[in-house]
């Protein structure tokens, strides 16, 4: 036998002895008949292989196969008024590894989608620096350029969710959240082309869509990691995701992010903006309101199995995966439970662990057809522990509609589907 030969017949017996010691539930059917009707996807000609199919052009820019049309970002009508002003949601459920993409990129607009010319976009940048400067795109491919993987989340993400569970499926409950590989300009460069003025303390940064978006930035944070991006995924990013230029602030809250960016200035306090002091603030228990709250904390969710995602396949060998993530870091560790909390098991974190980033997180176990509560708790790099929702609401108190990062809770019955729900 060759060594691959080896390697091979060696893992052969390893995948049937570990099903075998979790109860001979092999995920695969035995070939050989003699009882039962032979399965007609092996034994019969499929058109597709019948037939020679579409050449090379036929689709300019490629589409998923049809066949995965349910794929899709999806609102919730009753939510908003009208889609101008509104959010949809990515399909966490339907997705795997850590990359969100570009297509699936939950959508969130004040005044719809802006449709910039790129040859007409400009950026500004003027307040109290020591030269006013207008770039084109041109201009700004000058400079030199980084590639990172960010988590972006709405600050409002699972804000439904504070009171108790509402909405049926993790697409709606945490879909407010997307990864990508940006590829952009550190912010640091093009204002220390303008040149800071010692007193400049604060950025405003403004998005060129009809809402004229606008948000106070501190200086430290704009001139630590934050990037002019004009790239998601390797390309353009998309007209939803900011086209041609957003700005991108890894680990706070998705309000930040603007998109369509159009417009930067420097001055020496906050702006006052509308939007921060009626809505992106939490609400306590008093009345009073916690302001600038930026960074997201670290949160996880189950996403496979879920509402939308029931078990179908009945007890044995099975896949539990989920995503976690956080603002101050990495996440080294996910707990996972089966039973409501009362014993934890430590999940397995596949792929890359990067900072500010999605990190994906499975369980494979064997599953004995009972009821369950599952539930994740991520830890990440500084030691932080995700909280229950009970912890939250004991500090936060039942107001508050943002930063909800609490221990979701999915119950699954005997037929493998799965609810909402929450335990005490
Ligand atoms: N110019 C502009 N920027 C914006 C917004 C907007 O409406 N206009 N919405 C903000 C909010 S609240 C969120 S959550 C994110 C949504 O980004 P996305 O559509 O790429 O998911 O963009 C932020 N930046
Ligand atoms: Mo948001």
């Amino acid at each position: 036998m060759s060594e691959s030969d080896k390697t091979l017949s060696a893992r052969r017996a390893f995948l049937q002895g570990s099903l075998a010691a979790v109860g001979g539930v092999a995920a695969g059917k035995a070939i050989a008949g003699g009882e039962g009707t032979p399965d007609p996807a092996i034994t019969e000609i499929q058109p597709w292989r019948s037939t020679l199919g579409p050449g090379v052009d036929e689709v300019a820019y490629g589409q998923p196969s049809p066949f995965e049309a349910h794929v899709k970002r999806r609102n919730v009508p009753w939510l908003t008024a009208e889609t101008k002003s509104s959010i949809n949601f990515t399909p966490l459920h339907q997705l795997d590894g850590i990359i969100t993409p570009n297509g699936l990129c939950f959508e969130r607009h004040h005044s719809g989608v802006a449709e910039i010319d790129p040859s007409l976009h400009r950026l500004m940048v003027h307040g109290l620096v020591e030269r006013e400067l207008v770039f084109t795109l041109d201009d700004l491919m000058r400079f030199p350029r980084e590639n990172h993987v960010y988590f972006m989340e709405c600050t409002a993400n699972s804000g439904m969710e504070w009171r108790g569970p509402q909405l049926n499926g993790v697409q709606y409950t945490h879909g407010m959240i997307h990864n990508v590989m940006y590829t952009g300009i550190p912010l640091r460069l093009i204002l220390a082309e303008a040149g800071i003025k010692p007193d400049g303390k604060w950025l405003l940064a403004e998005g060129g869509d009809a809402a004229a978006m606008t948000r106070s930035i501190p200086m430290e944070k704009a001139l630590d990691d934050c990037l002019v991006a004009f790239a998601q995924n390797g390309e353009a990013l998309r007209p939803e995701n900011g086209y041609p230029l957003r700005l991108v602030l890894p680990g706070w809250e998705g309000n930040m992010w603007l998109k369509w960016l159009r417009r930067l200035e420097v001055g020496d306090q906050p702006w006052h903006h509308r939007e921060e002091t009626s809505k992106y603030t939490d609400l306590m228990a008093d009345g009073t309101a916690r302001r600038f709250t930026w960074v997201m904390d670290a949160k996880s969710v189950i996403t496979n199995p879920s509402p939308q995602a029931p078990i179908t396949h009945g007890p044995g060998a099975m896949v539990l995966t989920g995503l976690a993530w956080s603002g101050h870091g990495t996440i080294p560790r996910v707990d996972v439970t089966l039973d409501g909390g009362k014993n934890w098991h430590l999940a397995r974190i596949d792929g890359p662990s990067l900072n500010k980033s999605l990190h994906r997180f499975y369980f494979d176990f064997v599953w004995d057809g009972g009821e369950m509560l599952l539930q994740s708790r991520a830890h990440d790099s500084t030691g932080y522990v995700q909280p229950t929702k009970a912890a939250l609401r004991e500090f936060r108190g039942e107001n508050s509609v943002y930063h909800n990062n609490g221990i979701q809770t999915w119950h699954v019955n005997q037929s493998g589907e799965v609810e909402n729900v929450e335990i005490s």
